[in-house]
């Protein structure tokens, strides 16, 4: 039995236990910086964590608690005159390195260094003897969805971490040394932009304690369309943005607030507001069509083929830098956001006898990369247009509320807008968490190859959780058991690539997400203080729910995509719908 004394209370802690770890089990706060729990990162850079040790023998010494590991009978004060005078210096350095316009700053109000300077009492400009190099830091603006801004950097390499254990990529490095060192994208003096590496995911802006690292902020664009008389304003909302975003204004995680985004959404004076979730139905007509003609035929001619869903963009950049040898195994299918975007420019303007050329469509999304995906070439009908005109992530939108006075706790819950590309399924909503969207694809493919299962269960309590590969057989009538497997974090996806790149996949049909949880887990969510991950389970079981309590529980039922090929596209996979519906990827 192991035991120690921290601020003269006695506790018992685990062999391997660092200070840190056994103080916060016991309640004891112990300021950190570069620390992240979460993702077991502790490089012990930015010496916040201090305490003062007396051990059983020998001189009382002063320690860093984060990667310090405990020892029987020692006694740890976490708030002695010492400590704390050592912690304001050493924040008060970070501070004089760091730039304090934190009225211009993605993270004001919101920023741990900010927080740890009240906690601490920072006052007075600290007297520094040495030259910041703030100042000289990069800024890179490269990159269509993310920034960087090397002034606000403090080293703590929390995103050097994410990237490389949850995007499993590398794409951060630290460059340079001491006072020097920075972070990069690749060797000194490349380009973000220029990386061959960065998938755009925005899990590193989750990680970043200040406004180091964040999304390109576009709230503006929004207003100035709303504002402008000759637009017409339509807007889509992601599937799990509606379990993040009351986050923001003080509600539990995984609450649904979709009536109260339309409701603030109306109050702002957009036009129409819609479903990304009615989108995501189309998708699974059309990939569920593709995936299973593309089986079928490899069944018949004896070989077997994987194929991935490729609705994350996050993903399909992957593939396309570094696996392109993948890329004919991504459905050609388009995301609901791009699907959505079409279809906005095209079948929404005939429905309502709108100019085309005056909509603009913009995308709520839980995402980054969206921002990116929306700007390929592929989804940019004339030049210079894309089908999805602007995608703002979740926490762009709940700073676009904040700006125009609107607390979204307070808002009555309103209905979607225009019913014909607003109904959906509860498949449609199962898009934003990990599994949901092979769960909405076999719903409708087993629905198509004469399965008649209405509790929309086969075989997938397997395919929802946390574990970083899952997978599950199911039986398609006329095509036999098929395979599939559903990976989110992009950094698991690793095991299933080299498989198939070897020729030794056992999967036939494969769900990705860039990250954890899915797109609940999406790097354009809230920016709480250091547990990005803790929400995860809340928003999952939010998006189940939802998908629990739908009428209509499958694609193929929803009557408004019946509608859409009734009235536009002819039959899933007809010309028309190709040509909309379906892109190429570049390999
Ligand atoms: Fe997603 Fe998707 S689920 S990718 O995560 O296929 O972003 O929510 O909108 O497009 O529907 C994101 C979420 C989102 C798309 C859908
Ligand atoms: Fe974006 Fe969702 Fe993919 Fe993350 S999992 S990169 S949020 S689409």
């Amino acid at each position: 039995d192991l035991r120690a004394v921290i601020n003269g209370r006695e506790v018992a802690f685990r062999e391997g236990e660092t200070v840190l770890e056994a103080a916060r089990r016991e309640g004891v706060f112990i300021e950190t910086l570069c620390e992240f729990a979460e993702m077991g990162h502790r490089p012990g850079t930015c010496r916040m964590c201090l305490v003062e040790v007396t051990p059983v023998e020998g001189d009382a010494f002063v320690a860093t608690s984060c990667d310090t590991v405990l020892r029987a009978g020692w006694r740890v004060e976490t708030k002695t005159a010492k400590i704390r005078r050592m912690q304001k210096l050493q924040l008060e350095l970070l501070m004089a390195d760091h730039c304090q316009d934190c009225a211009r700053c993605s993270r004001h109000g919101a920023c741990e260094l900010q927080s740890a300077g009240m906690r601490l009492g920072l006052r007075a400009p600290a007297r520094i003897h040495f030259r910041p190099k703030a100042a000289e830091r990069r800024y890179d603006d490269s990159r269509r969805a993310l920034v960087f801004d090397g002034s606000r950097c403090v080293r703590c390499l929390r995103c050097v971490e994410a990237c490389r254990k949850v995007a499993g990529q590398s794409a951060l490095t630290l460059n340079g040394v001491g006072t020097s060192a920075a972070i990069g994208f690749g060797p000194v003096g490349m380009k973000w932009a220029e990386s061959s590496r960065c998938v755009a995911c925005g899990q590193c802006t989750l990680v970043c304690p200040t406004g180091a690292l964040s999304e390109k902020d576009q709230g503006d664009v929004l207003l100035d369309w709303i504002e402008d008389p000759a637009v017409t304003t339509v807007v889509q909302t992601a599937p799990a943005v509606r379990v993040q975003l009351g986050e923001a204004f003080g509600l539990p995680p995984g609450t649904n607030v979709e009536g109260r985004i339309t409701a603030a959404l109306k109050a702002l004076g957009v036009d129409f507001v819609m479903d990304t979730r009615w989108s995501a139905d189309v998708t699974i007509m059309e990939e569920g069509t593709e995936v299973l003609a593309k089986l079928k035929a490899d069944r018949e001619a004896g070989r077997r083929g994987t194929y991935f869903t490729s609705c994350c963009p996050g993903w399909v950049n992957y593939v396309e830098l570094s696996a392109p040898e993948l890329t004919p195994n991504l459905s050609s299918t388009r995301s609901p956001q791009a699907i959505f975007g079409a279809l906005s420019k095209t079948y929404l303007p005939q429905k309502k006898g709108l100019d085309a050329k005056a909509i603009r469509t913009i995308a709520i999304m839980p995402c980054t990369a969206k921002k990116e995906e929306a700007a390929r070439p592929t989804l940019v009908r004339e030049a210079g247009v894309q089908d999805t005109d602007l995608v703002l992530t979740t926490r762009e939108f709940a700073a676009v509320l904040r700006r125009a006075g609107i607390d979204l706790a307070q808002m009555p819950e309103v209905p979607y807008d225009s019913p014909f590309m607003s109904a959906s399924s509860g498949a449609g909503a199962l898009f934003g968490a990990t599994g949901g969207v092979m769960e909405a694809a076999v719903r409708t493919m087993r629905a198509v190859t004469g399965v008649d299962d209405k509790t929309w269960r086969p075989a997938f309590e397997a395919v929802r959780g946390m574990d970083g590969i899952k997978e599950a057989e199911v039986e398609l009538p006329g095509v036999g058991v098929i395979r599939i497997a559903v990976v989110h974090g992009l950094a698991n996806v690793k095991t299933v690539v080299e498989a198939v790149k070897r020729g030794e996949s056992r999967w036939d049909f494969v769900e990705v997400m860039a990250c954890p949880g899915g797109c609940v887990g999406g790097g354009g969510a809230g920016r709480g203080q250091r547990t990005p991950r803790a929400a995860l389970p809340s928003r999952l079981q939010g998006i189940w729910k939802i998908d629990a309590e739908a009428p209509i529980r499958a694609s193929h039922e929803n009557p408004d995509v019946r509608r859409l090929y009734e009235d536009f596209l002819g039959e899933p996979g007809s010309h028309l719908a190709h040509d909309l519906l379906h892109c190429e990827y570049r390999d």
